[in-house]
């Protein structure tokens, strides 16, 4: 029996009838972080790299009071250009729910919604964690605890550099989330493919991952897996040079007074905007990048 509070699509189903791997995508990244028409773009794009990489994706949104468990091509057109789309992360699901608003879900609930669809493996860009300036504002994104109480694994590009990656990386370790560094032993930061923030875990192949999460389904752990994927270095912007802009987008979100759940999209638009749109390029890059490798993933754990 399907979960009342879910409407799958025809392809999802058929997917789950079929026992073929499925990879949840998100779309706060469609309506809060990217720009249209490339956020629709890129919607598309990586739903077609899953397929032609062996996988079924399923794209998450709220509508109708109901969480859509893969989107039409309207859905997505209607995430990337309607004004009133509500970014929802856990604490707003309820209200969002009952209200039947139109909402993008975070990665926290987009990790909600495929568990309740029994999708393992969730592909998107960056997550959020705990941001710089801490001491003041205690802003964590509630993507973290997430990622310790929800089993799904999330393949990301590591988190960029307007967080304090160190202080992620204590809270996920705090929360007993292993943060898997694929084929690299550095936490990959977004626009770079490395930090210099040493990982303990690496994975060489989608089978090791699988292996690691079919442990601890066995262990009945309840929470989920990041694996950290870096963008390939020929798209990547280095890290002395995105780092500046950074801090002037930083600088420039205190001044205008920004804070709470308009942070991350006020940063990832002023970084569009300070680049000149090579950011906005990079972050498609990773997203079509993990999209890969997710699918891969899904691929060795259906096996
Ligand atoms: N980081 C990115 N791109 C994004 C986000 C984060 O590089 O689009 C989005 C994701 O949906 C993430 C959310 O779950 O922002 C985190 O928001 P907050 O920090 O308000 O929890
Ligand atoms: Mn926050």
């Amino acid at each position: 029996m399907t979960h009342p509070l879910l409407s799958i699509s025809q392809e999802v189903q058929a997917a789950f009838a079929n026992q073929q791997p499925v990879v949840a995508l998100e779309s706060t990244i469609i309506s809060h972080g990217m720009p249209y028409p490339q956020n629709v773009e890129m919607a598309k794009n990586v739903e077609q790299i899953i397929r032609d990489h062996g996988a079924v994706p399923a794209t998450i949104a709220i509508m109708n009071g109901q969480f859509k468990i893969g989107l039409e091509e309207e859905d997505l057109q209607l995430l990337a250009t309607a004004k009133d789309v509500v970014k929802v992360s856990r604490r707003d699901l309820s209200e969002v729910i009952a209200k039947k608003q139109i909402g993008a879900t975070t990665v926290a609930t987009t990790m909600i919604g495929a568990h309740l669809a029994g999708i393992k493996v969730f592909v998107t860009g960056g997550i959020g964690g705990v941001h710089r300036g801490y001491q003041e504002h205690m802003d964590v994104s509630a993507d973290l605890e997430e990622l310790g109480m929800t089993p799904v694994t999330v393949v990301c590009a590591g988190a960029k550099a307007i967080l304090d990656l160190p202080r992620t990386l204590e809270y996920l370790e705090t929360k007993g989330v292993p943060v898997v560094g694929y084929q690299t032993d550095y936490l990959p930061a977004f626009y770079s493919a490395q930090s210099e923030f040493k990982l303990t875990s690496r994975a060489d192949s989608p089978q090791e991952i699988a292996d690691r999460m079919k442990a601890a389904d066995a262990l009945g752990l309840q929470g989920g897996m990041l694996i950290a994927n870096p963008i390939p270095t020929e798209h990547e912007i280095p890290n002395e040079e995105i780092s500046q802009i950074i801090d002037q987008a930083l600088a420039e979100e205190k001044a205008a007074g920004v804070h709470g759940k308009d942070s991350t999209p006020f940063l990832l638009a002023k970084i569009v905007e300070l680049t000149e749109g090579r950011s906005l390029e990079t972050n498609i890059q990773l997203v079509y990048h993990n999209a890969k490798v997710g699918a891969q993933i899904a691929q060795a754990y259906h096996q």
